[in-house]
């Protein structure tokens, strides 16, 4: 069984998708990232990144000791290897579906974050900023419609794969994040396909009443102002230096 560190976010859909996809039967462990809970030592212990989703699987391949795993990537991969789905083995197209899910974890996902937090919840409006990630969102949207138009079908190739559950989520957050879908036409075409399958209908679904409407006072020290002192007082409270 595999427990899965969760809370409905973009990041947390990755994975409720691909365990609903590759059928995969797993235990939810709510993480309420709004009332701090990232930051208990048990979840710290596997998630040193105070960051969900995370994994624990008590059934590895081969055997042995559980496996934990933090880094939605890096899970995807993981559960990928797995199931033996969604992911070639080897080859052209697994390099393909691993580069496109890289840009998923290193562009686009970063990007929409901070677009999201400077458009939707910064206490105050900063022009350069809103537009610093306006525009650099535009052009990864830009980026994906162009590789959509090419290859026709999935974002790797013709094969659906982890890419597609990774750039999803974040994909399905475009009208709080102000993008106009309809500029972007095979976005929209693939957007549409892969929001029809059960699978991603029945992951979307997950834990969705555990998220408050809007962001609570509470919630708001709990995400934002984090330092390197947050690490410090929650991972290694004694230590001198
Ligand atoms: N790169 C990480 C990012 C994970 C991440 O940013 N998770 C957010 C929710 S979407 C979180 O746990 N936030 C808690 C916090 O900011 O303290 C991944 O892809 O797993």
């Amino acid at each position: 069984m595999i427990d899965l560190y969760y809370w409905p976010t973009p990041n947390g859909w990755k994975l409720t998708i691909a365990l609903e996809e590759m059928a995969l039967p797993y235990r939810l462990v709510p993480v309420n990232i709004g009332a701090g809970e990232q930051f208990k030592p048990d979840f710290l212990a596997i998630s040193p990144n105070n960051r969900m989703p995370a994994l624990v699987d008590h059934a590895p391949l081969g055997g042995g000791a559980p496996v934990s795993v933090f880094e939605s990537g890096a899970m995807m991969i993981y559960l990928a290897d797995k199931s033996g789905l969604f992911l070639p083995k080897t080859g052209a197209e697994r390099y393909a579906a691993l580069q496109w899910l890289m840009w998923q974890m290193g562009g686009l996902g970063p990007m929409m974050g901070q677009n999201g937090h400077f458009r939707l919840y910064a206490p105050e409006k900063i022009d350069y900023a809103i537009k610093r990630y306006a525009d650099e969102v535009d052009r990864l949207f830009g980026v994906l419609n162009a590789q959509l138009g090419r290859t026709g079908a999935h974002v790797a190739g013709a094969d659906y794969s982890i890419a597609d559950m990774a750039i999803f989520p974040w994909v399905r957050t475009y009208k709080a994040q102000q993008v106009d879908l309809d500029r972007f036409g095979h976005v929209k075409r693939w957007y549409d396909s892969v929001k029809a399958r059960p699978a991603v209908q029945r992951a979307l679904d997950v834990g969705k009443d555990l998220r408050a409407s809007s962001l609570t006072d509470e919630a708001r020290r709990n995400l934002f102002g984090q330092n390197a002192q947050t690490v410090q007082a929650t991972q290694n409270p004694d230590a001198t230096k």
